[in-house]
C-alpha cells in the first residue's frame, strides 16, 4: 500500500525560488508541491505569490500544486482557499488535543466542499536531544492519539513529530529520528504522513557559504539515508526550505565576493536560482519522485 517514493514540498518566497522548483520539476519529470507560509504571504503578498504559482502550474506539463504551509488560524486558511490553493495545512500543534481537533475539523469543513485537501499536525517539531522520556512523549506524535485524531477530523494528511525540527541546527550531537514511532504511527494511520524539518544541511553548501563569509558553525540536518528510511516507512510528503535558503545565500555570497563590479541583480539572482534548482533536483532523486510525473 505504501508508495515507494515521496513528493517534496518546497517553500518559496519569490520568483527565483519558484523558477528553481518549476524548472527542476520539468527537468526531472517530477511532481512538486509549492509551499508558502503565512510569513511568505506577509513578505510577498497573497495575490502576487498565488498568481505566480498558478502561472507556473499552467506553464509546465507536470502536476504542480500550491500549498499553504503551517497555516496558523482559520482566517489565513480561508483566504488561501479563496485564492485557489490546492491544499492547506492547519497547524494546531500548539493547542491541546481537543483544541487541535476542533480547529482542524473546522478547516476540513471549509476546505473539503471546495475540493481542497487538508494537512494537520500532531506533536511538536522540536529538538528532542537531552530530553527525558517523559519530555519526549509530550513532544513526539503518539500513534494511538494520531489514529484518533485522523478519525475524528477526516484530515487528508498528517504531519508527524519524530525528532525533526525546522532550520539549520537540528542536532547538537548525532542525528536521530524515532523510526520505531514512525512505524507504529504507520500501522495505525492510513493517510499520507508528512515529514517536516527534513533538510539535510549538506556539508558542501555550508563549506561554500563559509568560504564566502557565512557563519554557520554547528549547522546540522537529517542525513539522506534517514530520509530514505522514513520514505520506506510511509512518509509520502517531505518539506524542504532550509536547504534552498542555504543554496541561495551561499551562491549570492560567492558572486558578490568574486564579482565586485557586478550590479545587475539577474547576474546575482540567476545563479542563486540555479543553485536552488540543483538542490531541488537532488531532492527529487532522493525522494524517488523523479520520473513520476
Ligand atoms: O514547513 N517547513 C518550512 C517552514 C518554513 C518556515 O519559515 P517561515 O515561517 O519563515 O516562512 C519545513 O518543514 C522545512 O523544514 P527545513 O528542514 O527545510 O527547515
Ligand atoms: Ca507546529
Ligand atoms: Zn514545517
Amino acid at each position: 500500500m505504501d508508495k515507494e517514493y515521496a513528493v517534496g514540498a518546497y517553500n518559496i518566497n519569490n520568483l527565483e525560488a519558484l523558477l528553481a522548483v518549476s524548472e527542476a520539476a520539468v527537468e526531472e519529470k517530477s511532481p512538486a508541491i509549492v509551499a508558502v507560509t503565512p510569513s511568505a504571504i506577509k513578505y510577498g503578498g497573497l495575490a502576487y505569490l498565488s498568481n505566480l504559482v498558478k502561472t507556473a502550474a499552467e506553464s509546465v506539463p507536470i502536476p504542480m500544486s500550491l500549498h499553504l504551509d503551517h497555516g496558523e488560524d482559520f482566517e489565513v486558511v480561508s483566504k488561501c482557499v479563496s485564492a485557489g490553493f490546492t491544499s492547506v495545512m492547519i497547524d494546531g500543534s500548539h493547542l491541546d488535543f481537543e483544541g487541535n481537533i476542533a480547529l482542524t475539523r473546522k478547516v476540513v469543513e471549509l476546505a473539503h466542499p471546495k475540493g481542497v485537501s487538508v494537512e494537520a499536525e500532531l506533536g511538536r517539531l522540536a529538538g528532542v536531544e537531552e530530553k527525558t522520556v517523559e519530555e519526549k512523549e509530550a513532544i513526539l506524535t503518539d500513534p494511538a492519539a494520531a489514529a484518533e485524531f485522523v478519525k475524528r477530523t477526516s484530515v487528508d494528511a498528517l504531519a508527524v513529530a519524530v525528532g525533526t525540527s525546522h532550520g539549520a541546527y537540528k542536532f547538537k550531537g548525532e542525528a536521530k529520528l524515532d523510526f520505531e514511532r514512525l512505524k507504529a504511527i504507520r500501522e495505525k494511520v492510513h493517510i499520507p504522513l508528512v515529514l517536516h524539518g527534513a533538510s539535510s544541511v549538506p556539508a558542501w553548501i555550508i563549506e561554500k557559504a563559509t568560504k564566502y563569509g557565512a557563519e554557520l558553525g554547528g549547522a546540522k540536518g537529517i542525513p539522506e539515508e534517514h530520509i530514505k528510511k522514513a520514505i520506506s516507512l510511509g512518509i509520502a510528503k517531505i518539506n524542504i526550505d532550509t536547504d534552498l535558503r542555504l543554496a541561495f545565500t551561499a551562491t549570492v555570497r560567492k558572486i558578490l565576493a568574486n564579482s565586485p563590479k557586478e550590479y545587475d541583480p539577474r547576474k546575482i539572482l540567476g545563479p542563486a536560482k540555479d543553485a536552488m534548482k540543483e538542490v531541488v533536483k537532488g531532492k527529487m532523486h532522493l525522494f524517488g519522485s523523479s520520473g513520476k510525473a
